[in-house]
């Protein structure tokens, strides 16, 4: 028996994917770029899809999990779980406007015409906010519809915000905040739903230590309680006494958020020789 994973083919998400299998110790080998792929040494096979497809294809049970944008799985709206996110492609759905707009609130869109791809979500949100602006369907290139008459508005991806920029658009409406999720059929064997609780942990194990660090320092025995109060650790820091007299050493995790705060915190309290390393996974 094998869990089937549908990733993208190519495009911003494949890398990201195949690197995550990696780091959860699952090897293939898509050297030429193959449909599929069987993993050497975890019981996957790894379908390569265009991600639109990706939702309906877990939804058939062609694959059973899929590695795809909220973005897509919201606006395709199959009956599938959304089972956890990956910390991958982050981005958000937007409306942007000429630059150059008078933009006060999102009533300014009323009877504006706005171009975009994600028709069901643009929509979801015009109704929501009570507003009646006309959708443009589009399947691509869509921030150059303004610039060439073909709608006031558009509603699409941004990242970085410079296809914005760079078009003389300015977003004014985030109407989702979107990563990359795994998705997966609502009618799993036993058998499958076993290799995925097992995928699942080996995700967390990596997603758990990108967000923590590993941190080793040096502290007076004399500040030792409120230094351990600072780093607390997984259960506790670990404490070693120093060769020198009155010093111990300590280590423990912190989490990335806390992370300058608690540097701060262990410096005023004389703390010497902080490292901090990351950690390669981490199971809680
Ligand atoms: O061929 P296939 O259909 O599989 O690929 P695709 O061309 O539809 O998708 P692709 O590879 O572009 O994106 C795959 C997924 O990556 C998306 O569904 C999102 O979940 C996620 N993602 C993250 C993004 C972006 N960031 C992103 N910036 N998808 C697209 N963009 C585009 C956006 O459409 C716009 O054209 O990048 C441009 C904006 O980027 P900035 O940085 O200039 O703001
Ligand atoms: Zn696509």
């Amino acid at each position: 028996m094998m869990l089937k994973i549908a990733v993208q083919k190519s495009g911003r998400l494949y890398d990201y994917s195949i690197h995550l299998l990696k780091e959860c110790g699952i090897d293939i080998n898509n050297g030429n770029r193959q449909l599929k792929a069987v993993a050497f040494n975890f019981p996957v096979e790894i379908y390569f899809l265009r991600d639109d497809d990706i939702p309906q294809y877990v939804f058939d049970n062609v694959a059973d999990v899929g590695f795809v944008g909220e973005n897509v799985v919201y606006e395709k709206n199959k009956d599938i779980e959304v089972v956890s996110k990956l910390g991958f492609g982050h981005c958000r759905l937007s409306i942007a406007v000429p630059k150059n707009m008078n933009y006060q609130s999102i009533a300014d869109l009323e009877d504006l015409k706005i171009a975009t791809s994600y028709t069901r979500l643009l929509q979801n949100f015009l109704v929501n906010q009570k507003v009646n602006a006309e959708i443009h369907e589009i399947s691509g290139s869509v921030e150059i519809a303004p610039g060439i008459g073909l709608a006031h508005a558009i509603c699409d991806l941004v990242s970085s915000g410079s296809t914005l920029f760079t078009n003389g658009l300015k977003e004014v409406e985030v109407i989702l905040n979107s990563e990359a999720v795994l998705v997966a059929n609502k009618n799993l064997s036993q058998e499958n739903k076993k290799i995925l609780a097992n995928l699942m942990m080996r995700i967390d194990a990596v997603k758990t230590a990108k967000n923590n660090k590993y941190i080793l320092l040096n502290a007076p025995d004399n500040k030792l309680d409120v230094i351990c109060s600072l780093i607390p650790g997984m259960k506790s820091p670990t404490i070693l006494p120093l060769g020198i007299e009155g010093w111990s050493s300590l280590h423990s995790v912190v989490h990335e958020d806390d992370f300058w705060n608690i540097i701060e915190g262990l410096k005023e309290n004389g703390a010497q020789g902080i490292l901090v390393a990351p950690i390669e996974k981490m199971v809680l």
